[in-house]
């Protein structure tokens, strides 16, 4: 089995199940050398604890890079998520540029909104930068929100597939390569991820769990990005990390006291299982 090397830029959100304490375990469990760039540390993630900390890292990052590109390290792939300003996207840009070994990928999940909104602090400035990140990656991976934030496209809760097509085509139309676009559903309890590459597109549908769940973005993202690296088309990779997110929501679903993630690694033997 060949060994990756994968670099993944987000948020250590101290408690919380979501960012870099879900993508460091899922991707190192996938059986790649998991190396990290905090792009801010929290308290605890933004989405329903009231008065978390934050403290921006970004200006440690020019550093951290330069002293990377010193000892020559260089990445099969940077994978990043949340991040914690707009000058840090401009920042992670370069990075793409200078650490991908020349057949290295690009993976972007930008995470930035869900359910219509913005998370707490994010603004149309941030938005405005995460579109260049986004336009200039191998692969993307937005849910519908942050889809229609990045095309101007209005954002609609219930849909046809016109209309996803018709999404699908204003990212590519404005630079996107590959897309994952995930919690796609058609029918009121079915979800699913429509994966569009080399202009093909390709649906997988599966059972929808009727309670929301936080992190799962992040859960999905960093199941994708190890299964996907493991060798699998982007279509089986989307399909493995759909499979692994929804069992870890079903491990979650009945204890309420759990609403602030999911309890993704007991499924981490399922997750390795499918990887083979
Ligand atoms: O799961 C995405 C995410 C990551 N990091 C932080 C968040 C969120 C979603 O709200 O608040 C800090």
């Amino acid at each position: 089995m060949s060994y990756k090397r994968v670099l993944t830029v987000q948020d250590i959100s101290c408690v919380g199940q979501c960012s870099l304490t879900v993508a460091l375990p899922i991707l190192s469990a996938a059986g790649l050398e998991t190396c990290i760039l905090p792009s801010a540390v929290l308290s605890t993630h933004t989405a329903g604890f009231k008065g978390y900390t934050f403290r921006d890292l970004t200006e440690d990052i020019p550093a951290i890079a330069a002293h990377w590109q010193k000892e020559g390290i260089q990445f099969d792939a940077v994978y990043t998520g949340y991040l914690g300003s707009a000058e840090q996207i401009a920042y992670v840009k370069e990075m793409f540029k200078t650490l991908l070994k020349p057949e290295g990928v690009s993976i972007v999940d930008p995470a930035m909104a869900d359910n219509g909104r913005l998370y707490p602090g994010f603004d149309q400035a941030f938005v405005e930068e995460m579109k260049t990140l986004a336009f200039s990656a191998d692969v993307i991976l937005p849910n519908i929100t942050e889809a229609c934030m990045l095309t101007g496209m209005p954002y609609r809760e219930t849909y046809d597939e016109a209309y996803i097509d018709e999404l699908l085509s204003r990212l590519v139309d404005n630079g996107a390569k590959t897309v994952v676009l995930t919690g796609v559903g058609f029918k009121p309890d079915k979800t699913g991820v429509m994966v569009l590459e080399n202009g093909e597109k390709k649906y997988y549908e599966h059972r929808k769990n009727e309670r929301g769940s936080h992190g799962t973005g992040d859960v999905y993202a960093s199941a994708f990005v190890g299964a996907y690296l493991r060798g699998n088309s982007v279509y089986d990779a989307a399909a493995i990390a759909a499979d692994y997110t929804l069992k870890c929501i079903e491990n979650t679903v009945d204890d309420p006291s759990h609403w602030y993630g999911v309890k993704f690694e007991p499924v981490l033997p399922y997750l390795i299982s499918r990887l083979g």
